[in-house]
Formats: C-alpha cells, structure tokens, sequence
C-alpha cells in the first residue's frame, strides 16, 4: 500500500491483479495492433493505459515527438516512474520496446531515462531499440530552442526547452542527422558542423563554440558506440514482428490539439501527435491498425501558451488543479485547468477515427456539485462555430455554450465497477458517449495501474 501525490484528495492505491488484467484483457484479445493517442492538449493519462495494456503486447513503439513528453506511471507497488523517451511498455518485463523513425532521439537524456529505470530494477537490457532512421537530436538544438523562445518575448509558445522544434526544423530543412549516422564517425562530425555553422548565421548570440560543438561532436560518437546494440531497421522489425501475428501497441506522445497541423497553431508542439503520425512515424500501413484509443482527461489541461476556450481563470480552475495535482511531469509547470471542451473532443474524433476512449482522472471531478461541459462555441457576434476553428484570433475570443450536469459528492477512487459509480458519474460518462458517439471503454480513477473501470 502506498499514498499517491494525487494532491488534495491523496489516496491509497492498492493493485487488485484482477483489476488491471480485466483492462489490459479487453483489447490483448481484440486488436493485434492498437494505437493509444491523446485528444486535448497532452497529459491525459496515456502512459497509464499503455502500460496496463502493455502486459498483453509484445511490442510497444513510440512514433513522435521526444523527451518532451512525460508519462507518468505507478506500478502495482506504488513505485513512481516518469518516463520520457523510452516507451511506457517498457515496465512490461516481456514487451520489446521501440523507437520510431519519426522520433527526435538526445541521446544523453536516453541512456540517462534508461540507466535510472535500471536503478529502480527494470530490467532494460536488449528490450529497447531504436530506428536507424529516427533523427538526433542535439544540445545545439536545446539551445536554438530558448534561444527563439527569448525572441518571441510577449509571444512564447512556452515550449518544453528540450529542443524538439530545432530538431524537426533540421529534419525538414534536409541537415539533420540520423541514428544510422553515427555509424560513420567522420561523415557525422561534418554533419554536426555544418548544423553548428548554420545555427551560427542564424542566431549571433548562440551559447555554443567551437569547443562545445567538439565536445558534443565527441560525446555522441562514444554514445553512438552504446547505441550500436540498440540500432535497429524498425521498419522491418515492427513488419515482420506483425507478420509474426505478434501484437503491437504504439503509444502517441503529446495530443490532437497539440498536432502541428491539427493543433492550435503556432502553439504547438513540432511533431504529429495524431494519426498520420503513428504512419508516418512508424511505417506500419493504416490497414493494420485495429484500434485507436483516444485518451480523454475528464475536464482539460494545457501546458504552454496559447488558446484555450474552456480554460478557468478562478477558483474552480485552482482546486482541478490541486485535486488532479496538475504540474507538468517534464518541466513541472503548473497546467492551465478548464471544463472538458467537446466541440475539441468531436474535432480529435474526426480526425483520429477513435475507436474507444478512456476517460480519465473522473475522480478529480468528484464533490463538485456541478460539473460543465462545453458543448458549443459561438464567436462573439453571437453566430455559432460549427467546428474547431483554425483562426486564432477568433478561437482566443470564443464564447462557450456549456451544459450544466449534477455532480456527485462520492469519493470514486475505490471504485472498480460500473455499477458503483454513483448515477451522476455514469450520466456524465454516458452523456460524453452520446456527444461524440465513440465508445468510453475505460474511466480512470486514480493514478495507480488498478485504478481503472472497465465499462460494461
Ligand atoms: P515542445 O517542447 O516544442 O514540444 O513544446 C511545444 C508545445 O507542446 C507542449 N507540450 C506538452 N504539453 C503537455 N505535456 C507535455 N509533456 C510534459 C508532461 C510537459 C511538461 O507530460 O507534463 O512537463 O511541461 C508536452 N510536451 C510538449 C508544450 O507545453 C508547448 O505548448
Ligand atoms: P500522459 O502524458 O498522457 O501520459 O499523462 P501524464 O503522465 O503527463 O499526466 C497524467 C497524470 O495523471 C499522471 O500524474 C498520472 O499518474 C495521473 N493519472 C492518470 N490517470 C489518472 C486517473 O484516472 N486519476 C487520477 N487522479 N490521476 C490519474
Ligand atoms: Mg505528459
């Protein structure tokens, strides 16, 4: 038994084995491939899922994005992981864990996520590859990464400084670097100058010499000598693993909303977090796929700047925040908190093509007595919006319809069973259901890997 930092509402998580196996059951038996994507704008739980559904997979495979996101993970013993990098089956003794070709790889923060997983005794060795043609990225880029944020003063995108846009930017503009490159040392050190000169004309202020550029340059090749076991065609494995009958998971980091093309752009992140992504950054065919979860927090969250039509600016807000213990699990920022926005829930339907969803952290929502869901937007003339718009200017000033629904003053997060949850919790599920006519398969608890109801 252990106390989770689940803020005010702290509670006990015990692991019922049963509990979590009847989750992880539900789709071990249905899909052979099964994709698990956040619908908001990031932390909604999908390292839960993945790992609980992780126990009936053999493959567990990341496709975007890099140490930007962060999954947070309790294990049956309370033990508290965040992961980063490394793909959240990895807790799952007997999954084989990937790194897709459309990640950003800084190997340094790599191999540090995968010796501290080491130190709390999981077992990493030979279970974690990484594609021979997903790009580096480097200290350089962190750098460029605050640098423009500093440029864009008033303007920040409020990004996680991990250098993930300079390293998507090198990769379209045709100068970045591959894993498989650091096969041929000296190619690699050109490479890495070339960048460096670039990034040199760009920002005179660069915090970065030539010194810097050489210990980088060296320091990679030693880790690119670590790497070796680790690199792998995985297009030809995740392929071949499929043609094996084995199951595949693929777990997306960041969500829609954060999508570069989808998202509420520029406040974005520089990947697809979406379903082209999982495509694109894989190489697995769409026919594949058997299912695609959509990851829903009950209410939202945002990290960063930008956009946010449900967001509360007053108490309410404060006490999601406290009860959901909302700080970011890379940077530690406090999230923005809002009702729940269904019109950006619909718009993520739409383009993802969920097949189920897991609602989760309805326990935060619980002694409420009311709860709000935005159900409509309408721009300030009063006309409505049908859908998520693209224009900024004009989602900054939306004005939300929202449906008022009874809360419930029970503590849910004992609960396992349907049956249990007070009406008003299965009428807040079910009206969820109605809205965006996708199945909710799951509803999360609490934050430990029993603290999950499978929907009957
Ligand atoms: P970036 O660093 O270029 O990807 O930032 C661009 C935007 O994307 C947001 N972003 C995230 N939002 C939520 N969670 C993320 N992961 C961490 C977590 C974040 C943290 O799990 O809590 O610890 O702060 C994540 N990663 C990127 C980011 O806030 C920018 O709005
Ligand atoms: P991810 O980025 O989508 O994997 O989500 P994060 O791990 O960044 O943030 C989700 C946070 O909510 C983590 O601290 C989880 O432990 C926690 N969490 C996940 N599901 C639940 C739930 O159902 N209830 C509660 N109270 N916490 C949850
Ligand atoms: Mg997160």
């Amino acid at each position: 038994k252990f106390v989770a930092a689940g803020g005010v509402r702290a509670q006990t998580v015990s692991a019922p084995q049963a509990e979590i196996e009847k989750a992880a059951d539900e789709f071990g038996k249905l899909t052979q491939v099964a994709a698990v994507l956040g619908t908001q704008w990031g932390d909604e739980g999908k390292g839960k899922l993945v790992d609980i559904l992780a126990q009936r997979y053999d493959v567990v495979a990341r496709c975007q994005g890099g140490a930007n996101a962060g999954h947070t993970i309790y294990n049956e013993k309370g033990q508290k992981f965040a992961l980063h990098g490394v793909p959240s089956g990895v807790l799952n003794p007997k999954a084989t864990c990937l790194v897709g070709n459309g990640v950003v790889v800084h190997l340094p923060s790599f191999f540090d996520e995968l010796d501290k997983l080491q130190s709390q005794g999981v077992n990493t060795e030979g279970r974690v590859l990484v594609s021979d043609r997903a790009h580096l990225l480097f200290d350089l880029h962190r750098e460029i990464d605050g640098l423009r944020e500093e440029e864009l003063a008033g303007g920040k995108i409020g990004t996680t400084k991990r250098g993930i846009g300079p390293a998507y930017a090198s990769k379209v503009v045709r100068n970045g670097i591959r894993v498989g490159e650091l096969r041929r040392p000296e190619t690699f050190k050109e490479k890495l100058r070339v960048m460096y000169e670039d990034a040199k004309a760009r920002f005179p202020g660069l915090n970065y010499t030539e010194e810097i550029l050489s210990a980088e340059a060296a320091r990679y090749v030693e880790l690119g000598k670590r790497l070796e076991p680790y690199i792998t065609d995985t297009v030809y494995y995740v392929n071949k693993a499929h043609a094996e009958k084995k199951k595949i998971l693929i777990e997306g980091g960041q969500a829609t909303l954060l999508d570069v093309d989808f998202g509420t752009y520029p406040f974005v992140t520089s990947s697809n977090p979406s379903i082209g992504g999982v495509i694109v950054g894989l190489g697995l065919a769409p026919q594949k796929l058997g299912a695609v979860i959509g990851v829903a927090k009950a209410y939202t969250t945002r990290v960063g700047a930008g956009p946010y039509p449900t967001e509360l600016h007053d108490e309410t807000g404060d006490r999601l925040r406290a009860n959901g213990f909302e700080f970011g699990t890379t940077t530690g920022r406090p999230r923005r908190c809002g009702w729940l926005d269904m019109v950006a829930l619909r718009f993520a339907c739409d383009i993802n093509g969920f097949t189920h969803i897991n609602l989760t952290k309805l326990d935060v929502l619980s002694g409420f007595s009311e709860i709000k869901l935005g159900v409509g937007y309408r721009a300030p003339d009063g006309e409505v919006v049908p859908a998520f718009p693209a224009d900024l200017e004009l989602l900054e000033q939306i004005k939300v319809d929202y449906e008022v629904l009874p809360g419930w003053e029970e503590d849910i997060s004992g609960m396992r069973k349907w049956s249990q949850l007070p009406k008003n919790a299965q009428a807040y599920v079910l009206r969820i259901e109605e809205i965006v006519g996708v199945e909710v398969k799951w509803i999360g608890v609490g934050p430990g890997r029993d603290a999950i109801i499978t929907k009957e």
